[in-house]
């Protein structure tokens, strides 16, 4: 699958590129299968739910767990449901944050956003339902085979999207409006708001091996918080360099907003900056490891480089 390092960049990138398309219709097909039927009462829900989660994302999250999963030695199958349930815990999150109580937003994935397409009422239904659903796909999962190994992502993942991960972030985000945060304070609301569930989607890929290596492991944790952390650094530089098209969301929503950002408390320069040595960082947390690493280091490339 992937060239060792010691291939042309290019050839490099076009495998990376070539895996990444490959696991993105995997994750979209794994998803369309565990996905409620729109024909299915309640219909109306059914149908928001997958308006929500099918057709388009980049799906980082999954591509992390997928990445993480190979490095870790799982197989692939056994990803697929943890990986699904990690891209439907952040489709709900976009669902409730375009909400009018939070970021009032009109455009997601390019298309109009699930509460503009089918009203709030629904659109916080379909959050909740997405929620359940990420839960119970992974404690049905057969795949899975010790109940141990369940409990741990089921975990896992409810601590990333609670008050001390997501929610809690997202908490943090609103009640900050209008303030300026100190670069400290920004930091810890971000752990919390989207780096939380990066890391999630990493270890859950890790935790899907039947036998776990602790060092691995360790190595996952470290480059996934410094990634999960990049992730947002870049998305505060597109959301006030990149146009609205392009991202599929509304650009300079967070100046609208009044809120506070990495560009807007260190400037689009040394915001560039600090992308670049959180990707450093990711990187470094992977040194004692070969070939086997290589989509890892892809990713977080892919993560800092990406233009929407
Ligand atoms: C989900 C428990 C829970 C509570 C909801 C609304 C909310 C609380 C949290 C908001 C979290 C949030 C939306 C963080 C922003 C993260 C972010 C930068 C999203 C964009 O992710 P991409 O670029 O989107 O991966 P695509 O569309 O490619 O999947």
């Amino acid at each position: 699958m992937n060239k060792p390092m010691t291939a042309p960049i290019n050839e490099q990138t076009t495998d990376f590129n070539a895996w990444a398309s490959h696991m993105q219709s995997r994750m979209e097909n794994v998803l369309e299968a565990n996905m409620p039927l729109a024909s299915v009462s309640p219909m109306r829900l059914h149908e928001a739910m997958r308006y929500s989660t099918l057709g388009s994302g980049k799906r980082v999250r999954a591509l992390l767990a997928y990445a993480a999963g190979e490095f870790c030695g799982a197989e692939l199958e056994k990803v697929d449901i943890p990986a699904a349930s990690v891209e439907i815990i952040h489709a709900f999150s976009l669902v409730h944050d375009d909400l009018p109580c939070m970021d009032d937003d009109d455009l997601r994935r390019g298309k109009p956003t699930t509460h503009k397409q089918y009203g709030d009422a629904m659109a916080l239904l379909v959050g909740d339902a997405l929620q359940s659903l990420a839960f119970q796909l992974i404690s049905q999962d057969k795949l899975l085979k010790s109940a141990t190994q369940k409990l741990q992502m089921l975990h896992l993942l409810a601590l990333a999207s609670g008050s001390r991960g997501m929610a809690g972030g997202q908490a943090i985000d609103i009640e900050s409006i209008g303030m300026l945060l100190t670069r400290t304070e920004l930091e810890h609301m971000h752990i919390q708001k989207t780096g939380a569930l990066i890391r999630a989607a990493a270890l859950l890929g890790a935790y899907s091996a039947d036998v776990l290596d602790t060092e691995k492991v360790q190595a996952i944790d470290h480059f996934s918080k410094a990634i999960g952390l990049a992730f947002q650094v870049v998305d505060d530089i597109l959301d006030s360099e990149a146009d609205t098209q392009t991202l599929g969301k509304t650009a300079g929503k967070d100046k609208l907003n009044n809120k506070s950002t990495y560009v807007t408390i260190l400037g689009l320069s040394a915001a560039k900056h600090l992308a670049s040595e959180l990707h450093a960082n990711a990187i470094a947390a992977l040194s004692c490891y070969g070939r086997e690493a290589d989509l890892l280091r892809h990713l977080a490339n892919f993560i800092t480089q990406r233009r929407f």
